[in-house]
């Protein structure tokens, strides 16, 4: 695939991201704040939203590279070697519960690896971006991770669901405070990477984590001098994997606290 290519798909998935954005923040703004709540399982939110943004980032994608396979969280799609990794609004339960903190997540993978990741939060508009091998961006300007090295001054977002054991996740957590991390918890994967990438926060982890909700936004970390697990596996694509994001200094002790099996 040429370097020209690549720049086309580029720059058609930021502009794809702000009109999946503008959609997804004309929705939010005009909810009925009485709206029935609708649930896919315990604490899975579902949306008409969510799909129709989906429906929309398809049709574009389709309309300017119908070569591409497309994989999206709601509709599903075929993960072939060339293929589109979307989910239409990482953050649903914030954002069916009128809580502006969310964002949509486009990643183009090929041959199983990340070559551009979008993420664009509407509330914020703040569009990050990046293309392997050629830096991470928010709304244009570079993004560098922090320079924190030290746990104890370090903030870590630790995410969580029902995918995995509480246990599991009160070990990791206990870990963490242990270390003397600041931790946080949020409700955007895919946001709390970014964030990463962009210094906000120094960390994020979570023992389980979808490929359309972090694909896009690992390599935006990578892309921005951080370090990340090796994320995106084969079987990644098909069930998801544990994610870690941070500064490169903090690696030992993100790994030592994520690890499961071991006291
Ligand atoms: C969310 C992820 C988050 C995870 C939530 C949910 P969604 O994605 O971003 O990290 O903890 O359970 O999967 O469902 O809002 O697209």
């Amino acid at each position: 695939m040429t370097d020209t290519v690549i720049q086309q798909k580029y720059l058609a998935a930021c502009a794809i991201a702000r009109e999946a954005g503008r959609l997804i923040r004309q929705r939010f703004e005009t909810r009925d704040e009485a709206l029935t709540l609708r649930f896919k399982g315990p604490q899975d939110y579902l949306t008409e939203t969510d799909a129709e943004v989906e429906r929309l980032i398809a049709q574009r994608l389709s309309e300017s590279f119908p070569e591409d396979a497309f994989f999206g969280e709601e509709g599903g799609g075929t993960m072939a070697s060339e293929v589109w990794i979307v989910d239409p609004i990482d953050g649903t339960a914030d954002f069916a519960r009128g809580v502006p903190y969310f964002c949509v997540s486009i990643a183009f993978v090929k041959d199983g690896r990340s070559e551009i990741g979008v993420l664009y939060d509407p509330m914020q508009d703040e569009l990050f971006a990046a293309r392997r091998g050629h830096g991470a961006t928010v709304n244009g300007k570079p993004l560098r991770v922090s320079t924190v090295t030290d746990i104890r001054q370090a903030v870590v977002e630790l995410g969580w669901s029902n995918r995995v054991r509480f246990e599991d996740y009160a070990k990791v957590l206990d870990r963490l405070h242990a270390a003397g991390a600041g931790v946080r918890r949020r409700g955007s994967g895919a946001l709390g990477i970014a964030y990463v990438a962009m210094g906000r926060q120094d960390a994020y982890c979570e023992l389980h984590i979808n490929a359309w909700d972090a694909a896009a936004a690992v390599l935006i970390v990578d892309e921005a001098g951080g370090w990340t697990n090796d994320f995106l596996t084969e079987a990644c694509l098909r069930e998801g994997n544990r994610v870690m994001a941070c500064t490169p200094a903090l690696r030992p002790v993100i790994e030592q606290a994520m690890q499961l099996g071991s006291e």
